[in-house]
């Protein structure tokens, strides 16, 4: 047996997570850890950003101590292969997120067209408010034909036509301006990604410093483009998140109910899931099975979405999502796309648990693909919500653990519900920053690595933060984190210095606000663009910080290098890959701060990244004359 099998308290902070390691172990399923630790150690030139394999003439490596080569067959040196490996790495991340953009775009369009059963415009007000962003005649339109007209307009986004996309005219003038001047102005969503994977190709762009601002315009068009997308379409069709209150953790899975989970990222499959699991025919049949009700919960960010609308409760984050099937009482697992990881189905052949996949671009092994469409979704939705009813009777007791309780948490801090809990506008929350009770504000957001303790990082850095009266905002997988460790219910204010509790108390909400999925982090550039604005400065200049403690995907990338490029300082808890140049690694962390007013760092540790965080918010402070 290997060495981490007898220490799980190593692997994870979580109880939940410590307990279900050890009935993994028990039952011989594989998990994450495990493989992890099997491929120790790294190759240390993928580690440092310094192996190439971008053409056939490869693969070629350079030697980072000067020995051996220091140029691949083409000629290309450490800078360029870093800078083509980290601009690449920015292309998949953005592109991810974008396509999970477009995808709401086309329901929006099928929704306008009555080819979309099962939905509908949820918000017909945020409709109306997109409209006007893109400067739609709105007058005398029906909600179903402005969201043709919006749908159009949207998908030009994505295309070759525009010189700058519509939706980052939200970002403030002085960012505009500075964009412009840089030439790193995004164009269109998918033409940046393109662009990015022709510069990146044997023999374009190599000039390392020309593909880091291309990186940097790749990820506004993922930010302020193709995320900002899937943000406000997913809240037009689904409705804008209000305060919800919800649960997390493994205790979410009901013993005696029908568990169905949802994974993935994309709200159009898991939505009308939600739908079905309330469908009363079914609940009838549940109840002819034996059981109580349909217990329908998330994971990840699908999970985030459905949390932050409808208060559906999160089993966990990213490294929880084998343990959720070792608790045995899953009946179904429903995932679309993106980190899902390909050991799942596998995971599932140890009990009862069927296993679906849902869309046209991901398959997974040991899964039955069953495809979702605008057009079928509805019934495919109660197909499979039946099936997972019907197999609640194939549930063995035996393999049943659910060791823990749930913990309560509050989800659904929209920026229209945070404005809204600060009485209609910013004013409030830039009074407590101004008088100091709020110091600043600081975005922790991003994923779980094994790398990192799990959880550890997220959890012990906010309570860093907001012992110091710094207000985070979070989201994905962090934002799980937070909830799990109790961080998202008003009595939490009790964790805050004086200040940010006094505020958290006045107003009712705890000081760690869930502000939802990945792609919503785009919601924390628009609050951070309305306070520049309400300011009348750039977002550079506000006490606002980012952090990705335990970030492990390309999307995560995409997300630190547009934060850092919409003016917001960022601190990665995992080292990138990029340390076989030094000149990409000094323009990270140092030379971008006179190009784009912010820059990145690395700190693994959380108390020490907390200190990090403090020192540039008190100087941002300072530079405003705030405390003067
Ligand atoms: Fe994935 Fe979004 Fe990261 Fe979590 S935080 S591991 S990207 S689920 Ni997006
Ligand atoms: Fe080697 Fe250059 Fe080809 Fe990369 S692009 S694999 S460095 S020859």
């Amino acid at each position: 047996m290997s060495q981490f099998k007898k220490d799980f308290s190593k692997l994870t902070t979580t109880k939940d997570g410590q307990l279900l390691l050890e009935k993994a172990a028990h039952d011989q399923v594989e998990t994450v850890w495990e493989r992890f630790e099997a491929q120790q150690p790294h190759c240390g030139f993928c580690e440092m950003g310094l192996s190439c394999r971008i053409c056939a003439m490869g693969p070629c490596r350079i030697d980072p101590f000067g020995e051996g080569p220091s140029r691949g067959a083409c000629g290309a040196d450490a800078d360029i292969i870093v800078a083509r490996n980290l601009g690449r790495m920015v292309a998949a991340g953005a592109a991810a997120h974008s396509d999970h953009g477009r995808d709401l775009v086309e329901v929006l369009a099928k929704v306008a067209q009555g080819k979309a059963p099962g939905y509908k415009i949820g918000s017909p007000e945020k409709l109306r408010t997109l409209a006007g962003v893109y400067g739609l005649e709105i007058e005398g339109k029906s909600d179903t034909e402005l969201a043709a007209d919006l749908a159009h307009a949207m998908e030009e986004e994505y295309g070759t036509r525009q010189e700058r996309l519509t939706m980052v005219n939200r970002a403030p003038d002085p960012r505009l301006e500075l964009w412009e001047k840089l030439g790193v102005m995004p164009r269109g969503v998918d033409r940046e990604t393109s662009e990015m994977m022709h510069r990146t190709h044997m023999g374009v762009d190599n000039d390392w410093v020309r593909l880091c601002l291309h990186g940097v315009r790749n990820a506004l068009s993922d930010g302020w483009g193709g995320s900002l997308i899937a943000t406000e379409v997913s809240d037009i069709l689904f409705g804008v998140p209000k305060p919800t209150k919800s649960q997390v953790n493994l205790g979410v899975l009901k013993e005696d109910q029908v568990n169905i989970i949802v994974h993935g990222h994309n709200p159009v499959v898991s939505e009308t899931i939600t739908l079905a699991a309330s469908d009363p025919d079914l609940l009838a049949l549940a109840e002819q099975k034996g059981a109580k009700g349909i217990n329908l919960v998330g994971l990840c960010c699908t999970g985030n979405e459905l949390l932050m609308r409808h208060g559906i409760p999160m089993a966990g984050n990213h490294l929880m999502s084998e343990l959720t099937l070792v608790t045995g009482a899953v009946e179904m697992m429903i995932v679309d796309y993106q980190c899902i990881m390909p050991s799942l189905g596998s995971v599932a052949t140890c009990y009862h648990t069927k296993m679906i996949s849902t869309s046209d671009k991901a398959g997974f092994p040991q899964m039955e693909h069953r495809e979702f469409h605008p057009e079928i979704a509805l019934d495919l939705a109660r197909e499979l919500v039946k099936e997972a009813v019907e197999n609640y009777e194939l549930r063995n007791p035996d393999k049943v653990y659910l060791p823990v309780e749930p913990v309560e948490m509050y989800g659904g801090f929209s920026v229209e519900a945070i404005l809204e809990a600060l009485g209609g506008t910013p004013t409030p929350l830039i009074e407590a920053i101004k008088a100091g009770k709020i110091r600043g504000a600081v975005g922790v957001v991003g994923c779980n690595n094994p790398k990192i303790k799990h959880d550890l990082g997220h959890v012990e850095l906010t309570k860093r933060l907001i012992e110091n009266d710094i207000l985070v905002l979070d989201t994905g997988c962090a934002a799980v984190a937070n909830a799990k460790a109790g961080l998202k219910l008003p009595e939490a204010a009790e964790l805050a210095g004086p200040g940010l509790k006094e505020i958290c108390q006045a107003l009712g909400i705890p000081p760690v606000l869930h502000v939802g999925s990945c792609v919503d982090n785009s919601r924390i550039l628009v609050l951070a663009g309305a306070l520049a604005d309400a300011l009348g400065v750039d977002i550079s200049a506000l006490p606002l910080a980012g952090a990705a403690p335990e970030w492990y995907s390309e999307k995560a990338v995409s997300i630190g290098v547009y934060f850092v490029a919409s003016g917001v300082y960022t601190v990665l808890g995992v080292m990138p890959p990029i340390t076989g140049s030094m000149n990409v690694v000094g323009l990270l962390t140092k030379g971008l701060d006179d190009v784009i007013g912010a820059t990145f760092d690395v700190e693994p540790d959380p108390d020490k990244a907390a200190l990090l965080i403090r020192a540039h918010i008190e100087k941002k402070r300072k530079e405003l004359g705030l405390d003067a």
